[in-house]
Formats: structure tokens, C-alpha cells, sequence
């Protein structure tokens, strides 16, 4: 049964930020985070998930990892087994070990990518088809070793391209239903999405892009109206998250929880 497995959860795994993400990689330093205000964001987001019908694990904060609030990036969850991934930025590779914990309490098969680098922010899970990015973050080894993993579930991988200027591939799209993305522009000149539906990203809103579908909720990030406007007229129940204090270090929505079936 493959309809619809890449919005259907029941659960979530996220890790509490720890006072140390103010010191999180940036491509542009527009100023550290704000902690308190990072935390009040997270349980935020945490809610909506909540909301739409999911239990949370929170793990325990990671002072060593300032990244590590990202969990989305050292793993992938699918329906019948979880990865432990080997993401591409050095300072976050211990990442993977930290996570494999978490995941093995959550599934009975958990697999460990063999080999290459892979960022789980560069994995957009379809309902039978997966698109890798081929960011900065991730080579062409991490791709074949996940493409035959997953091609054991059923899953037929793609790679795609990933604009210089883009941290992950998620950070320019996010799923809308089993057919439709929103994407940006810049992502979708490349043609990777020519078998979906696209919405457009409204110009000057690309940060709104990186949204999660959830059961019957899109969650997207708040002050995006054209945005929010061009989903809520296609159909789409919204709940906006505040992600201002993430956003400081480069991450979206989806980077901050793992979502299993
Ligand atoms: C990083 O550069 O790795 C973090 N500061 C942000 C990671 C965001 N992850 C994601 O979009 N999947």
C-alpha cells in the first residue's frame, strides 16, 4: 500500500535545541539565534504536530552538536525501516550515532548508510519515488548506497539538481500531496519536477518553500501570506509555525523532526 505513505504519520522524533545552536552553521551570519525564543518556537512546532495527529518523542538537547536540533538530517524514516544517514557537513557527522538510538526504539529494522555523505534535508519522499539533491552536503556514493536500500521498499530513486546557492534540496520544496510541490522557482528551472503538479513559491517568499505535509495539515512558516494565501485558495488547512530563531541558522521546517508511519 503505497498511497499516500509520504504525508500519513503517527509519529515524530525531535531533539530539543541546546543552548549551543547559537553557534550553528550559516552560509550568511545575519545574527545568532535567540535561545529562549528558539525553544518557545520549537514547542510550537512540536504542537502542530501534535495537532495533526501525531505522537512526539522529544530527545534531550545535545550541547556537543549545535546542529543536532536538525534531526532530520542524520536520518530518514520510511514505513518499514529507519537509515541512519552520514551527513556531509563535518562539524555534524557525530550526528548519525547520536540519532541511531531513537530510531532503533521506533523501528525493528534500522539500516546505516554504507558509505558516501547524505543529508536527510536532501530527500524528498515521495509515494513510490524519491528525489535526492545533490547538494553540497551530499555526493554521488551516499545516493547509490541509499538508491539500493531503498530499492528494497520499493522505492525508485532520482537524483536532482540542487541550485548553488540552496542548502538542501528540501530547503526549496516541500510536498503538498502525493501529485503537487511548492517550489521555488530557481528549483524548478531545472525540470526535477516535471511529473508533479507545481505550485510556485511566490517571488521574495522562498523561505515559506521548506513546508511539511502532515496527515490533513500543511505546516508552513508564518509571514509568508502570499504564500499561505496561494494554499489556503488551492485547499490546503494550514497551520503557520514561527521558525524566525531556526531560520538564523539555515533550517526550515521539515529539518526539525523525523516523521514515521
Ligand atoms: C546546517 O547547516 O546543517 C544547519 N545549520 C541547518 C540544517 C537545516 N537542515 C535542513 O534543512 N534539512
Amino acid at each position: 500500500m503505497t498511497e499516500q505513505r509520504s504525508y500519513r504519520f503517527r509519529h515524530a522524533i525531535l531533539r530539543r535545541p541546546s543552548p549551543s545552536v547559537i553557534d550553528g552553521l550559516r552560509a550568511v551570519d545575519c545574527g545568532d539565534p535567540d535561545f529562549a525564543e528558539f525553544e518557545r518556537q520549537h514547542a510550537d512546532y512540536a504542537a502542530a504536530l501534535t495537532e495533526a495527529g501525531l505522537t512526539v518523542t522529544l530527545l534531550d538537547p545535545l550541547d556537543e552538536f549545535p546542529d543536532s536540533v536538525f534531526v532530520e538530517d542524520p536520518a530518514l524514516c520510511i514505513d518499514a525501516a529507519a537509515i541512519v544517514l552520514r551527513p556531509g557537513a563535518p562539524s555534524r557527522f557525530g550526528e548519525a550515532a547520536e540519532i541511531a538510538p531513537a530510531l532503533a526504539d521506533h523501528y525493528e529494522t534500522v539500516h546505516t548508510l554504507g558509505q558516501g555523505l547524505l543529508d536527510g534535508g536532501d530527500v524528498l519522499l515521495c509515494d513510490t519515488e524519491v528525489l535526492v539533491g545533490m547538494s553540497g552536503r551530499t555526493d554521488q556514493a551516499g545516493f547509490d548506497s541509499l538508491a539500493a536500500l531503498l530499492g528494497d521498499y520499493g522505492y525508485l530513486a532520482r537524483q536532482v539538481e540542487v541550485p548553488p546557492s540552496v542548502l538542501h534540496f528540501k530547503s526549496d520544496c516541500g510536498l503538498l500531496d502525493s501529485e503537487t510541490v511548492l517550489s521555488t522557482s530557481r528549483l524548478a528551472a531545472s525540470g526535477c519536477f516535471e511529473d508533479f503538479r507545481v505550485l510556485a513559491c511566490p517571488a521574495g517568499e522562498e523561505q515559506a518553500a521548506n513546508l511539511i505535509r502532515v496527515n490533513d495539515v500543511v505546516i508552513m512558516r508564518s509571514g509568508f501570506p502570499r504564500t499561505a494565501e496561494l494554499l489556503s485558495t488551492a485547499g490546503y488547512e494550514l497551520r503557520l509555525v514561527d521558525s524566525s530563531e531556526a531560520a538564523r541558522v539555515d533550517g526550515g521546517l521539515s529539518c526539525m523532526s523525523l516523521r514515521c508511519p
